[in-house]
């Protein structure tokens, strides 16, 4: 019998910014995951970056602009793509049997809720899927659960919760024949006036289909035999400015990359999935090989949540992807993904690996905070003296490295342990001094608690009710910091100046 459903288009949103920060345009990873799997299983799968698309159109009419000013309570953001109306008569062109969309961190929020608003006018037959990690964590409110309205998101008919790789196909096989059977493993939906979500399914990468990087929207450059990623060529990826480090004037053609999901550690400002799950080795091989084949590589980016940790097996399979991807002479970074336990275990073997290998180009170091005691309430599983062992390591090893590291500051009351207090503050600060005049780093970024996750999020929102969902990690209404902002303005001016007067230029565009 002929399927009702054939087509499935991923939607991804518009980026949001504060006026005057260039938005953080990514490849959509979790959408070209889906995607793939479906693929896999015979369904027309097409991916609709919003974002990607908007500039698309500008780079091929320099009249078109792709970033319009939206005032949120009198706040002004960038909103950078499409417009929502086309986004819609773009999606109607695609005539989609079945719509997903993505929303991937609490940035997304508030665009998902538009544009899906106006897909469904557009499309009111059509079910809509909604994916990713922010959707996964908060699919209740988003269905209607919540003494917040301004969290829910009426038009979402379903949410996959966690990865949709072994949801996606009983998922759209179900809406095609609903009297078959039950709903799927791994979806949550409104039934009978009650949100409903049929567990969690078993999760093995393996069995699935690898990202499929040729959905993504592409860009010839002129004197280069491939096309580019439109991602590569737009260069504001999460590793920074890494062409700079990598010496090459133009794109750098970088392929962002997760060899794992998951992370089994648990600290308070991180929401990641604790379950930890590894690509094999030929596996990891076929993506990096499919997106050489298809753009080039200058740089891989690791961006796994704990690249060289977990149990033995996944340590090991960790030393082997590292020996096949210098072996076949890829220059790396890990601009995410690198604990300090990871590094220090078995006697620094990871960074001797690194030094032995000699490839690897920029480390994010998640240092975090210059006070044991925070580390502690936070549950970060270092120490103070760890930091300074593996960054010693490091220095000494690791010369042609660039060897950046984050701090973060403004943690509240966590774990029933007192707030951070502002002498904290400043300890961070002489730290990062130390680091920097030391040179056991070469740059220092200072961020403030975002309250992405539940325990944090759930005082933004008592503070901030009808909030905006971008006000949560852009503005100054986030509130839930334990000191007067003005000392972590100060603290970012102070860290900033370091950095200039060393002459350390950040790479990161935040
Ligand atoms: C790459 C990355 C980014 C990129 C791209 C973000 C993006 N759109 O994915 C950039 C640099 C833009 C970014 C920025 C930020 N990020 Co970020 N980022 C990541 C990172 C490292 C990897 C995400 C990824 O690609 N994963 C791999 C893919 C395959 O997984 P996935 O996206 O979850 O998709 C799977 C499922 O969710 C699902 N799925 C996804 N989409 C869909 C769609 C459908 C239809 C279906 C069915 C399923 C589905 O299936 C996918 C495959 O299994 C994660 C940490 C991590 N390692 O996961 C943090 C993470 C997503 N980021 C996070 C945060 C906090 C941020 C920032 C807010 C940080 C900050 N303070 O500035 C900013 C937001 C800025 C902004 N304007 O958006 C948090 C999210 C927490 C939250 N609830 O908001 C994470 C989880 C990190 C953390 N540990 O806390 N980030
Ligand atoms: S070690 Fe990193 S990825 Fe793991 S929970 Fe902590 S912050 Fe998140």
């Amino acid at each position: 019998m002929k399927r009702k459903i054939e087509r499935f288009v991923v939607v991804t949103p518009r980026a949001v910014s504060p006026v005057g920060t260039s938005p953080r345009i990514h490849s959509p990873l979790g959408a070209i995951s889906v995607l793939a799997e479906a693929k896999r299983n015979g369904y027309e799968a097409l991916l609709f970056d919003a974002a990607a698309e908007g500039l698309k159109k500008g780079i091929l009419d320099s009249s078109y602009s792709p970033v319009v000013i939206e005032e949120l309570d009198g706040i002004p953001y960038w909103k950078t793509g499409l417009r929502i109306e086309e986004i819609v008569a773009e999606v109607v062109k695609l005539a989609p049997d079945v719509i997903g969309m993505s929303c991937c961190t609490v940035v997304d929020r508030g665009e998902v809720a538009k544009t899906a608003k106006a897909l469904k006018e557009a499309f009111p037959a059509t079910p809509i899927i909604l994916g990713g990690h922010e959707a996964s964590q908060w699919y209740e409110e988003i269905l209607g659960n919540t003494p917040f309205p301004i969290g829910e998101i009426p038009a979402v008919d379903y949410v996959v919760v966690g990865p949709g790789q072994p949801v996606i196909t009983s998922l759209l096989r179900c809406l095609d024949e609903p009297a078959m059977g039950n709903l799927p493993q791994g979806v949550a939906r409104r039934f009978n006036g009650r949100v409903e979500f049929s567990g969690l399914p078993e999760f093995q990468l393996d069995h699935f289909a690898i990202p499929d990087y040729s959905l993504l929207p592409r860009v010839e450059v002129a004197g280069r035999e491939k096309a580019l990623d439109l991602y590569s060529f737009v260069g504001n990826p999460h590793a920074g400015r890494i062409g700079t480090i990598l010496g090459i004037q133009g794109p750098v053609a970088y392929l962002p990359l997760l060899t794992s999901y998951g992370c089994g550690f648990d600290c308070s400002f991180c929401d990641t999935d604790k379950r930890l799950v590894r690509y094999a080795v030929e596996n990891t091989m076929k993506i990096i090989n499919e997106f050489d084949r298809l753009f080039g590589i200058n740089y891989i980016d690791f961006m796994d949540n704990n690249f060289g940790g977990g149990n033995n097996a996944s340590h090991d399979l960790a030393f082997e992807i590292l020996s096949q991807v210098s072996g076949a002479g890829y220059q790396i970074g890990f601009s995410n993904g690198l604990t300090f336990e990871s590094m220090a275990r078995e006697n620094f073997r990871l960074l001797r690996q690194f030094s032995h290998d000699g490839n690897v180009r920029h480390i994010a170091f998640p240092c975090e905070n210059g006070n044991d005691r925070v580390l502690r309430m936070i549950r970060k599983p270092h120490t103070l003296s760890v930091v300074r062992k593996v960054l010693e390591f490091a220095k000494e090893n690791l010369q042609t490295t660039n060897r950046e590291g984050f701090f973060i500051g403004g943690f509240p009351e966590t774990n029933g342990q007192p707030a951070e207090r502002p002498c904290e503050l400043e300890e961070t600060f002489r730290f990062i001094a130390e680091c920097l005049e030391q040179q056991l780093l070469h740059q220092a970024i200072f961020l403030t608690l975002s309250p992405v996750t539940r325990e944090y999020r759930h005082s933004w929102r008592q503070l901030y009710p009808t909030a905006p969902f971008e006000h949560c990690l852009f503005s100054r209404k986030t509130g839930v910091w334990p000191y007067p902002n003005a000392l972590l303005d100060e603290m970012h001016r102070k860290v900033k100046s370091i950095n200039e007067r060393l002459g350390r230029s950040v790479t990161r565009r935040l």
